[in-house]
């Protein structure tokens, strides 16, 4: 199938869609034939980007895989949200691992089908950021330093939302957590170091790393079939916002996911070997404040008095990662783009 960007057909609204496709061209879940893996009835929170994420994952993977998939699911709001015993909205095998262990009981999963000459039985494991940036971070690294056949997937809502918001090494800078309060000179988290998972996977020369958004759905599903393909360890990073923890309204979790990426905060790309072979390229990036005022966890920002010193150094990462990911067209893109805004206004005009 010939890769093909979205269209947004109706500017100025966040609506992006299959209309414009030809049957065989639409995405896996505007298919009837999907299969549901994370069927309706689970607890997620209304608006949860990670029970949107991982819906469109584990189909995409489903789809890819002839439905031969076993999932492991690391401690965490989508394993407490999808199984309260003894009940589950899974429709594949699904086991629940340790909070910390995921990685591992993948790779020991994928031995045994191994062992047992069970090629076409595909592995995922998945967990949250706490799980894969945190506590899992050292199985992670093993299962890609052997280089084991999973597919590992981090929903990333950047902080430990199933134990009550506590701040993990994915919580950006300023955000309000449990454990980073909105007081004293500098409010909210640390601006530390920080801990780039999807770097660091492309660091071990892993085959695939993805970063992904439910922003762009389509570009999701199309990453997970990818992965699919190949033999190895592969990574995806998905970025899923979490209304409960950052404040936001539920109805804006699409918005708050976009504005991330547009304004260059979650850069999109894709890298093999440990070389990044494609990126998102961003039109016209949006201001950081298009994408703060939009969660809670960044009021204290805002407001009478603006803490503009802050809100200035969230945007030079947003520009920092606009560079290194080289995430502005080039002339030629842009002369394209233009191209194209011409046809269509000529288009309109008849
Ligand atoms: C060893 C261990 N420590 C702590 C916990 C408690 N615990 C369960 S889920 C969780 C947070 C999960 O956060 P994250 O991985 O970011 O996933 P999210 O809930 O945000 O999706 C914690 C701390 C645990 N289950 N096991
Ligand atoms: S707390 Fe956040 S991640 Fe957990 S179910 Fe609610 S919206 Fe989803």
């Amino acid at each position: 199938m010939a890769l093909q960007a979205v269209h947004f057909y109706q500017t100025g609204t966040f609506t992006a869609g299959n209309r414009l496709l030809g049957e065989t061209e639409r995405a896996v879940q505007a298919n009837m034939r999907r299969t549901n893996s994370l069927n309706s009835g689970h607890r997620a929170c209304q608006g949860c980007g990670e029970a949107l994420g991982a819906r469109y994952a584990i189909d995409a993977a489903m789809q890819a895989s002839k439905n031969r998939v076993i999932a492991v699911n690391a401690t965490g709001c989508l394993e407490v949200f999808s199984t309260p015993y003894p009940e589950t909205s899974w429709q594949i095998p699904w086991i629940h691992s340790l909070f910390g262990n995921a990685a591992a009981v993948g790779a020991g999963v994928a031995a045994a089908m191994r062992v047992r000459g069970r090629k076409d039985v595909r592995v995922i494991a998945q967990g949250g950021d706490g799980g894969t940036t945190d506590i899992g971070f050292g199985c992670l690294s093993g299962m890609f330093e052997r280089n084991d056949d999973v597919l590992y997937i981090c929903y990333d809502n950047e902080a430990y939302m199933n134990t009550g918001v506590q701040r993990s090494s994915a919580t950006p800078p300023a955000a309000r957590t449990a454990t980073t309060m909105a007081v004293g000179a500098h409010p909210g988290n640390v601006f530390g170091t920080g801990k780039n998972v999807p770097l660091i996977a492309m660091a071990h020369n892993i085959p695939f790393v993805a970063t992904a958004s439910v922003a762009n759905l389509r570009d999701l599903e199309d990453k997970v079939t990818r992965a699919m393909a190949i033999e190895g360890a592969r990574y995806i990073h998905i970025h899923v916002p979490c209304p409960l923890g950052w404040g936001s309204e539920p109805k804006h979790t699409i918005q708050v996911a976009r504005m991330a990426v547009e304004s260059g905060l979650f850069p999109l790309f894709e890298a093999e070997h440990g070389e990044i072979t494609s990126r998102y390229v961003l039109r016209r990036p949006v201001p950081v404040t298009e994408y703060l005022k939009l969660q809670r966890r960044f009021a204290h920002l805002f407001g009478k008095d603006p803490d503009v010193a802050t809100i200035a150094a969230i945007q030079a990462i947003a520009d920092r990662n606009i560079q290194r990911f080289g995430l502005l067209p080039t002339p030629t893109q842009t002369q394209m783009n233009a191209d194209e805004a011409q046809m269509n206004a000529e288009k309109a005009k008849r």
